[in-house]
């Protein structure tokens, strides 16, 4: 039985079926909401999904020896169906650390998504630039470092910045993703990259301090001195100590984000959540977080289809 090109919240076959292939998802994997309620927010025309990404099949594109978890299956056909319901038209593709740097799983989507999509890759130091050709031409605009430790294995930065510098002639931007308490660290580490930058989920602040507490305050900092550097004020999720459905404690932070840098943010579902615990996100609360972040038609039309079509479909 071929399967249907776009399944949706609400059909029989939505829920996760764990993982395929030779992989046994791990035990306390949480699979992604088997029942999103549909957002009561309507994004623009045009909207952008920019964080969500793949997970095999594994029976199709294998889960890769170097990562760190094995999640359930969340194929393209699901993705495209949440993409629908929740109103959105168009998807950036991240890849995940499950699949190392083997891209197929996103390519594979990507050359589905009928322009629909654009990719960001994960690249080893090695890459060719005949592969990076092949993945600039399925819809692939950046590559993504990941400096969160229990997802990756140190890249030292000379690697990281010769990739950067592969890349940028290319136009694509550099993805980043760590944790709030490594930025002192990094902060010249980032200055340093040669191309458009965007940050994962705000940096992750910690939301339990104030969003003009000196932690946050030096995120303020990179964006403002170096106007290269974009952030998606997304994973509201995964930053909440109040929760859902309101996470009302990553407002203030996604909110001071949005007004100051209107220009240089983007929005995405973080679809199917990985590693998200101890629940899974109601993507529907998760679209109903927009309007109080971004509270106005003007920032919501930047937000969600101004910028990302500026970053990803430039051509
Ligand atoms: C996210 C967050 C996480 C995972 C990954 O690629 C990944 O495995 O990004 C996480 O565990 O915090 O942005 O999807």
């Amino acid at each position: 039985m071929t399967e249907p090109a776009v399944i949706r919240p609400g059909d029989a076959s939505w829920p996760s079926s764990a993982a395929s292939g030779p992989f046994t998802m791990d035990r306390d994997w949480l699979p992604f909401h088997p029942a999103p309620r549909k957002p009561r927010f309507t994004p623009p025309k045009g909207a952008v999904d920019a964080h969500c990404h793949v997970f095999g099949p594994g029976a199709q594109f294998p889960y890769g020896p170097e990562r760190k978890y094995t999640p359930c299956d969340a194929p393209k056909a699901k993705l495209w169906g949440l993409r629908d319901y929740l109103g959105f038209e168009r998807n950036v593709i991240v890849q995940a650390t499950c699949h190392g740097s083997d891209n197929r799983a996103v390519v594979d989507a990507l050359r589905e998504a009928d322009g629909r999509a654009r990719g960001v890759a994960t690249v080893a130091a090695g890459v060719s630039d005949r592969e990076l050709a092949e993945l600039d031409a399925a819809g692939v605009r950046g590559v993504r470092f990941n400096f969160v430790k229990r997802l990756v294995d140190t890249t030292p930065r000379e690697v990281l910045l010769r990739i950067a510098r592969r890349v940028a002639p290319l136009g694509w931007h550099v993805v980043i993703y760590f944790e709030a308490a490594e930025l002192p660290e990094l902060y010249d580490f980032f200055a340093s990259l040669p191309t458009t930058v965007v940050v994962d989920h705000m940096g992750r602040p910690d939301v339990t301090k104030s969003a003009d507490a000196p932690e946050f305050e030096l995120f303020v900092k990179l964006m403002r001195e170096h106007t290269n550097i974009w952030s998606k004020v997304s994973c509201p999720d995964r930053l909440s100590k109040s929760g859902p459905p309101h996470y009302a404690d990553v407002v203030p932070f996604a909110r001071r984000i949005v007004e100051t840098f209107p220009e240089r943010v983007l929005w995405g579902t973080d679809w199917p959540h990985p590693n998200l615990k101890p629940r899974m996100p109601d993507d529907g609360d998760l679209v109903d977080f927009i309007p109080r972040i971004a509270t106005s038609d003007a920032l919501q039309r930047q937000l969600l289809v101004d910028n990302p079509l500026r970053l990803y479909w430039r051509r």
